[in-house]
């Protein structure tokens, strides 16, 4: 029997098993499946977890979610197009909910499938190799909770695991002698742990604004954030001032490169992520840095130099939940034999197409519609649902007008589910007052109730 391994049960590999599972329901017959997790639970970034460094078994930690993170975007732009929040929930929620909530209903589409018992937790890959003769994987997993460590064989591969996760950790001169906590986004769990202080924030992107956005709703006495290449574009309250590039730290006090300073307390380096993979062997691993159409995957999702291997959500992400659809339908079906795979030079020609196209992006809403085209090419070659594209990137766009409008109130809005044609009802509470962050509080039909 074809034997298929899928690395991580984040969204992504939890996509992987949907996808087979709704193949199997319609009495396709499937691969065996194994899926190898290797945190205790299911969810990726989603589940929580208050460690940081090491994990009770000495691994590396996932996690990189904080506490009282709600989604960044909308969630009418990530529904899954076979399971809707109505579907899960029995009722309209709001549409930036927080972490718990979002696990919560990733959680419920796999359990209705009954999938669980496809995943082997608490057991990381340390290896994975391809053998010419016999075109199969030796995959060695490690059972942290027995102890032991074997290796199987695979006839297919499926690179679930990330890239969220290995921090990018750049230095600048005095970071060595600064008095305060130097920290990067990855080990950041609870912002009132800077309540009350000055902070200073390097990076522009979604981690510099989120982490100084809960930065300031619990309290911190001043925000600095310090970019690279430009300001973020919003604007800040009062207490939060843009730099450019830190240039160094003398004791307390940050430099930048316009020759201003400011006394900080503690640094937080939202400096992004890199692909890292461990557990490959070089000749199949993924070299890239965090862009909309990383190379050498063939419609995003198959390893041009050993087609049997295959990577999802390895692209920066706009679209998350449904594009991880779109991809393990379509590798489902690749894997089923029911999709034909083009010879190296055309699989080649079409990846650098999509390639030439990214390049041309300048702004958010053409590398918007770019991922909605990608996600919608997939979609046509499977039977994953259908859904209006358009009328996600036209979300997509609200979504940017409210964050200009203000960053800090941009969560007080709702938008129209595409699955369902419903308008999600308003929170109950303004993001900025709502300091409990649990899925009980959420759900609850008002504040306090
Ligand atoms: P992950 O969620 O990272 O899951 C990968 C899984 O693989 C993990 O369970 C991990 O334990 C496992 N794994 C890793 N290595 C191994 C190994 N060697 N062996 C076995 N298992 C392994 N997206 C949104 O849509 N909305 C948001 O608001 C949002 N906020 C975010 C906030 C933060 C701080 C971060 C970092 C990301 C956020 N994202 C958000 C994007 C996020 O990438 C996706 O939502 C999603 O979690 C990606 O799913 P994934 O399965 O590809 O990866
Ligand atoms: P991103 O989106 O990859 O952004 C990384 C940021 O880090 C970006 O602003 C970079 O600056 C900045 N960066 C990287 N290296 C440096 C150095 N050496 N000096 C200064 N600044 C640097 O990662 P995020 O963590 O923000 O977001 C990842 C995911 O988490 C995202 O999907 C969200 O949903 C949550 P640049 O812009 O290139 O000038």
């Amino acid at each position: 029997m074809t034997r298929v391994a899928v690395i991580g049960a984040g969204p992504s590999g939890m996509a992987q098993l949907r996808a087979f599972q709704s193949a199997a329901q319609r009495g396709v017959a499937i691969p065996e499946i194994v899926c190898f997790e290797k945190c205790a639970d299911w969810g990726g970034l989603w589940n929580y977890t208050w460690r940081t460094g090491l994990d009770e078994h000495g691994e590396p930690v996932h996690g990189s979610m904080y506490r009282y993170l709600w989604s960044n975007g909308p969630k009418e732009c990530l529904e899954f197009a076979d399971y809707s929040f109505d579907e899960h929930f029995g009722k309209g929620i709001g549409s930036y909910p927080p972490r718990a909530v979002l696990w919560d209903y990733i959680k419920g589409r796999v359990e209705k499938a009954k999938v669980r018992p496809w995943v082997r937790f608490s057991t990381p890959v340390r290896m994975v190799t391809f053998d010419e003769a016999s075109q199969q994987f030796d995959l060695t997993w490690h059972d942290l909770e027995k102890d032991v460590m074997g290796t199987e064989r695979f006839d297919h591969v499926v690179v679930a695991s990330g890239h969220f996760s290995t921090p990018n950790v750049p230095f600048f001169p005095g970071l060595d002698t600064f008095n305060g906590r130097v920290l990067h986004a990855h080990d950041f769990r609870d912002a009132l742990e800077f309540k009350g202080k000055d902070l200073l924030i390097i990076g522009r992107s979604y981690s510099a604004e989120d982490i100084g956005s809960q930065c300031w709703k619990y309290g911190a006495r001043s925000i600095t954030s310090s970019y690279r290449s430009r300001p973020m574009g919003f604007h800040f309250p009062d207490n939060w001032e843009q730099k450019p590039l830190l240039t160094h730290v003398v004791n307390k006090t940050a430099h930048f490169k316009d020759g201003t300073s400011k006394e900080v307390d503690a640094i937080i380096l939202c400096t992004g992520y890199k692909h890292h993979f461990p557990f490959l062997s070089e000749p199949l691993r993924l070299k890239t840095d965090n862009r909309l159409w990383p190379l050498d995957l063939y419609k995003g999702v198959v390893w041009q130099k050993n087609p049997r291997l295959f990577y999802l959500g390895m692209q920066d992400q706009f679209f998350t939940f449904n594009m991880f659809d779109a991809q393990a339908w379509w590798v489902r079906d690749q894997i089923l034999g029911r999709l034909p795979l083009p010879d190296f030079a055309a699989r080649e020609d079409d990846c650098l197409s999509w390639r030439a196209r990214e390049e041309t992006l300048t702004d958010d809403e053409s590398m918007i519609r770019f991922q909605a085209d990608y996600v919608k090419a997939l979609i046509e070659a499977t039977d994953y649902p259908m859904f209006d594209l358009e009328g996600v990137v036209q979300t997509f766009l609200e979504w940017e007008h409210h964050k200009h409008e203000n960053v800090m109130t941009f969560r007080d809005h709702a938008y129209r589910s595409v699955m369902t044609g419903k308008m999600s009802p308003l929170h109950h509470t303004p993001w900025k007052d709502a300091l409990d962050d649990s899925l009980e509080a959420y759900l609850a039909e008002g504040p306090g109730a």
